[in-house]
């Protein structure tokens, strides 16, 4: 069964959006939606605070499964060389690094469409010897049965990311090889045993503004909203199907932030792949809208992220500060005056 949310909780962050609403939020003239945004934030979090994981792929390449966006999968001619599961000493010494670096997170992803239960006691190795070092622990599998979500929730896994990429009205000409109800399914055995979600999306795949906004309710839908929740901007992988996707209008990429600001207002937004793109301004106005948490580190999982010097660089002439890890941060609080501004910054 889900941990169950206090009744309080439950009355203060909705989960019953239709599209029509979040459309019309998404529509807002942009300095409106930026003033909403950013008063939402401001209600949980300090906002010159980013939480900073970083990831590592343990097993590239030669995935069964045909996403479209993605380098790993073996349908697409990428030139990626595949590897093997990395062994737990090259694992442990990316960790520390990454700790070292000033990531609180270590996220671990592997090209697999699920794990064999032989695969997951290796990987729970890594997740022991990572949550050893100090680190907050984070591995995406692909999918996973209850049973496995349980032995990840025993063995101390902290997160367990699954995306829903995108609509489910678009995602059919992304993904063939298992359905968006796989998706919620693997994501319901996550919520059961108590993992904390991440999970989010990709922008920039051809959808419409419409379909963003169906996956942006698709999201805050759920029966409790992800932790964490990971806004991807496509990364063109030449030979994926998606390589010559048309370029995503910045400011629309800065709406979908803020609009998952504010129907998720305790989750962490992550500016996710796609940074190395992204100019200084248009990262700037990201954290504006309410992005709280990056991936740092100089590589995603197959393609380069944005440098770490020039995020350290970018942190200083903002102002901004590494979240430093918070065991005690416990389900964000909620009380009256809180409700009165949520209501206040989707009223239109
Ligand atoms: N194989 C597992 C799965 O798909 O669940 C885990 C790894 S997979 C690479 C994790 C997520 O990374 C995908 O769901 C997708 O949202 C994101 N991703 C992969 N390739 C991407 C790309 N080229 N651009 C942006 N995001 C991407
Ligand atoms: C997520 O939402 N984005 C990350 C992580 N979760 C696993 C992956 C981004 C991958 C970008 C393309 C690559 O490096 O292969
Ligand atoms: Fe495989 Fe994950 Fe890439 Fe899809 S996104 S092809 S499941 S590695």
């Amino acid at each position: 069964m889900s941990p169950k949310p206090s009744p309080l909780h439950v009355s203060i962050l909705r989960h019953d959006w239709s599209v029509e609403e979040i459309q019309a939020i998404l529509d807002l003239p942009f300095t409106d939606l930026m003033f909403r945004a950013q008063t939402a934030h401001r209600l949980y979090f300090d906002p010159n605070r980013v939480q900073v994981s970083t990831l590592l792929s343990i097993k590239t390449g030669a995935c069964p499964e045909d996403c479209g966006y993605c380098a790993q999968s073996a349908r697409h001619e990428t030139g990626l060389e595949r590897e093997s599961l990395m062994p737990i000493d090259e694992v442990l010494d990316a960790a520390r690094i990454a700790r070292e670096q000033g990531a609180t997170r270590f996220c671990m992803g592997a090209a697999w469409r699920n794990p064999t239960d032989k695969n997951l006691e290796q990987v729970i190795a890594m997740v022991e010897g990572v949550h050893a070092l100090g680190l907050e622990t984070c591995v995406t599998l692909g999918m996973l049965t209850g049973a496995q979500a349980r032995r990840l929730k025993e063995a101390g896994l902290d997160y367990y990311n699954h995306n829903l990429d995108t609509s489910p009205e678009f995602y059919g000409q992304v993904i063939t090889t298992r359905t968006f109800q796989d998706r919620l399914d693997t994501l319901e055995h996550i919520r059961d045993v108590g993992l904390k979600t991440c999970s989010g999306g990709i922008l920039g795949m051809g959808e419409s503004r419409r379909d963003r906004a169906s996956m942006l309710r698709q999201l805050a839908n759920l029966p409790a909203h992800p932790e964490s929740v990971p806004i991807n901007l496509l990364v063109r992988v030449e030979g994926t199907p998606l390589q010559a996707s048309e370029t995503l209008d910045p400011f629309e990429f800065v709406r979908v932030v803020a609009v998952a600001r504010i129907l998720m207002p305790t989750s962490y937004v992550r500016l996710s792949a796609g940074r190395s793109e992204m100019s200084d301004e248009l990262q700037a106005l990201c954290y504006l809208a309410g992005a709280n948490s990056i991936f740092y580190g100089d590589r995603l999982l197959t393609t380069p992220n944005a440098e770490s010097d020039l995020d350290r660089a970018l942190f200083a002439r903002l102002g901004l500060a590494f979240e430093e890890m918070d065991p005690e941060r416990t389900e964000p609080g909620a009380c009256h005056k809180a409700k009165q501004a949520l209501d206040a910054i989707v009223e239109h």
